[in-house]
């Protein structure tokens, strides 16, 4: 890169950083590129303080800073599990008819960034570089810009950007996405958000798009997809060293020579568990030779447990994971094993790597690093069948698992199939590919190539043309 900058990054939690390795996604990406360039780390400290009495905090670790502002109970219901949560979650995962949107929870929302801002800015050295991520910051960048903010600016957005016709059922949609336009660069996880993003602009505010630039509002900005990645080498070590080795070896001696198929998700309606299950049934009842040879481990913690949407939906998956072993289970075979809670990492490795089938299939997911996971903890001599939905970012990228389409059970139920039957020469050729995919976009690559764009491109400026 050419010149020298400090990296600040914000979202909406922040760390862990000793245990970023163990808390995996996001933090594992940041730290690294965080701790090299002694950054700055901005974000809700995920303490809730009584009206005037939030803190903003700040404290050093390991060679970065860490800058956290508490929130009020009001503020973390109308933003985070409001508009967030509620509203902006679904839309982004194209399901309208999850959506609520009410209009305090969004002015809350602009609030909530609001104090961010002002927090934030401050703390802001004029050689910054400042990346913003996600969802609950989309207007973070505007905010700083009205505090006269002009060093580079970008924007990620770890989830899908759904279709126009969807985006324009919110009834603020131009609010919020005219506030995008403060950023000098905004990421997409894949190549179809960002045809997206541009078709929403064109359609919906008579922008323009050529190439990587995107106009509207009077302003230009640059757009670009940067996939998400894992660490490879990370993952698999975590597999083949103990704990995880221990843990593997455990659960083959539990498995007794059946073939382990495994889920892992939060408990969260993209997830697509719920028809996941009902075409594991659906494989039970084609193949009864399979009975008592076959289990799925689904790991689920829960995850917005406060939100009645998601109450419901624990419910009746436990439900169809009950009718499923009430149906098939034999005194010395239950069929689904259920697990409701997070496991540390190196465990979920040893887990992953004693699957035959690691069964990823979202709804829709902006990208899914489960599916990443999976592969990189595969022994590459004996390796296991990845099933993944087409509609994952990560399926754009991993051609050579067997995709299938979420919303039908039958294909799912004969993937399991197929992969389960697969001969070794097929498994390892599959798993060969996708380790070389995995290996070109790891998650440095990620936020490499992501901090050059943002550093390397014009400066942030007004474009003369008058805003419509
Ligand atoms: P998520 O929706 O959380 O992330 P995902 O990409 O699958 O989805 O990442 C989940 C992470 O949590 C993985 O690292 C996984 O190992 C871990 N995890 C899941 N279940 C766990 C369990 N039971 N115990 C311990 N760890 C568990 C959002 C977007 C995704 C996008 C990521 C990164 O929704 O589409 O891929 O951000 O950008």
């Amino acid at each position: 890169m050419s010149r020298a900058f400090r990296l600040v990054a914000a979202s909406n939690r922040v760390g862990p950083v000793k245990g970023a390795a163990a808390a995996g996604g996001l933090a594992v990406g940041l730290v690294d590129a965080l701790r090299e360039r002694g950054g700055l780390w901005f974000g809700w400290s995920g303490h809730v303080a009584a009206r005037g009495k939030a803190r903003l905090r700040s404290e050093k670790e390991e060679g970065m800073t860490l800058s956290t502002l508490d929130l009020t109970q009001h503020e973390l219901d109308g933003y985070y599990n409001g508009f967030c949560n509620n509203c902006l979650w679904p839309l982004l995962h194209f399901r309208i008819d999850l959506t609520q949107f009410e209009r305090r929870q969004l002015e809350t929302y602009r609030r909530v960034n609001w104090r961010f801002a002002q927090a934030l800015a401050k703390q802001l050295r004029p050689d910054d570089l400042v990346w913003v991520h996600d969802f609950h910051l989309i207007p973070l960048g505007d905010e700083l810009r009205r505090r006269g903010v002009r060093q580079r600016i970008g924007f990620f957005l770890h989830t899908p950007f759904p279709p126009t016709e969807i985006l324009c059922t919110l009834p603020a949609h131009e609010e919020l996405m005219r506030t995008l336009f403060a950023y000098d660069l905004i990421g997409f996880q894949t190549d179809e958000d960002v045809r997206r993003f541009q078709e929403h602009v064109r359609r919906a505010y008579g922008g323009s798009a050529r190439g990587g630039a995107v106009s509207a509002f009077g302003r230009e900005v640059r757009v670009g997809a940067f996939p998400i990645g894992i660490d490879v080498d990370q993952v698999h070590r975590y597999a083949f060293t103990s704990p995880g080795n221990r843990e593997w070896s455990r659960m083959r001696r539990v498995l007794r020579g059946r073939d382990q198929f495994i889920g892992v998700d939060r408990l969260d309606y993209s997830k697509g568990l719920l028809r996941r299950m009902d075409a594991f049934g659906r494989y039970l009842e084609r193949h009864p030779k399979a009975h008592g040879k076959v289990i799925l481990l689904q790991v689920a913690p829960v995850s917005r447990g406060s939100l009645e949407s998601y109450r419901d939906f624990r419910r009746e998956l436990e439900g169809e994971a009950a009718r499923i072993n009430g149906r098939f289970a034999r005194f010395d075979w239950t069929p689904v094993h259920y697990l409701n809670r997070a496991l540390p990492r190196r465990t979920l490795a040893g887990l992953y790597r004693a699957s035959r089938v690691g069964i990823v299939t979202p709804m829709r997911d902006g990208m899914n690093l489960v599916a990443k996971e999976y592969v990189a903890a595969q022994d590459p001599a004996d390796p296991g069948v990845l099933v993944l939905s087409r509609f994952a970012g990560a399926a754009q990228q991993m051609d050579e698992a067997l995709l299938v389409n979420p919303y039908d059970g039958e294909e799912i139920a004969g993937a399991m199939h197929q992969a389960r039957d697969m001969r070794l020469a097929e498994r390892r050729r599959r798993h060969e590919a996708l380790m070389r995919g995995l290996r070109d976009y790891d998650v440095g690559r990620w936020r490499r190539d992501f901090v050059a764009a943002l550093a390397e491109g014009p400066a942030w400026r007004r474009t003369a043309r008058k805003p419509r």
